[in-house]
């Protein structure tokens, strides 16, 4: 169900080194330009309690995560962040752009290492109620180029240290979801200049802001 506050929400989600990072400030420009005010956050993270979950997450030398501490880990920043973050900017107006969500969480605690959906969905129903972001937009890219990119950027953290086959699982989770919602999700290829994403990302945002005002 798409959410009923007064701001929209919008996820930016993708496998590694899709260029989340890079394009955030674009769409927040993108949104300026037509009179929005937007707040840019991410997901773990976003508080300072979620910044420290985030931290121990992606430690790569911290002791080996159980599958179900992982999850509830990445469910306890999420909490704190839609309490303190993602909810009052809503409710304030103010369109929440937020690097990774649950979407994320479906697709690398469920495709990447095999969490049932109906268990994720029971927290996210849990803590989410029916607020759901109202635009996804998924970068979508072949991982080994994702991954590359990442590599030449400096040393992988603990979910970059995982294996090809896992980040194709985590690609495969995310497309399965969009072509499941074809309202909510748009897809882009990223494999390719940024000048060209941006034309493309731009157009996604007219189109949505047309649809919403
Ligand atoms: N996680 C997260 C879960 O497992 N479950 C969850 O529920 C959530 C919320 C951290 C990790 O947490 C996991 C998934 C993640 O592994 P993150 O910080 O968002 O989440 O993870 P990353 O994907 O690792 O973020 P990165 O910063 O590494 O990647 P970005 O932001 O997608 O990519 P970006 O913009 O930094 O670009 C990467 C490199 O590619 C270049 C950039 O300059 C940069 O060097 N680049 C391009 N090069 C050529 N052509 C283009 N078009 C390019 N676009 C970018």
């Amino acid at each position: 169900m798409v959410s009923v506050m007064k701001g929209k929400f919008i996820t930016l989600e993708g496998s590694e080194g899709v260029g989340k990072t890079t394009n955030m400030e674009f769409i927040k420009s993108c949104l300026e330009q037509l009179g929005i005010e937007s707040v840019v956050t991410r997901e773990p993270g976003g508080t300072s309690l979620g910044e420290k979950i985030r931290a121990l997450l992606l430690d790569r030398d911290s002791e080996f995560l159980d599958d179900y501490a992982e999850l509830c880990l990445i469910f306890a920043a999420r909490a704190q962040h839609l309490a303190r973050v993602i909810k009052p900017a809503l409710e304030r107006g103010v369109w929440v752009l937020c690097d990774r969500f649950t979407d994320a969480t479906y697709a690398y605690q469920g495709g990447g290492r095999g969490v049932a959906d109906e268990n994720i969905e029971m927290l996210e129903n849990m803590l989410q109620g029916d607020l759901r972001p109202d635009l996804t937009i998924v970068l979508d890219i072949d991982p080994e180029i994702g991954l590359a990119r990442v590599k030449a950027r400096g040393a992988f953290d603990r979910f970059e240290q995982e294996q090809l086959h896992f980040f194709q699982r985590v690609r495969n989770a995310y497309l399965a979801r969009a072509a499941a919602d074809t309202q909510r999700y748009r897809v882009i290829d990223v494999a390719r200049s940024l000048a060209e994403i941006q034309v493309d990302l731009r157009h996604e945002l007219d189109q949505f802001v047309r649809r919403v005002r």
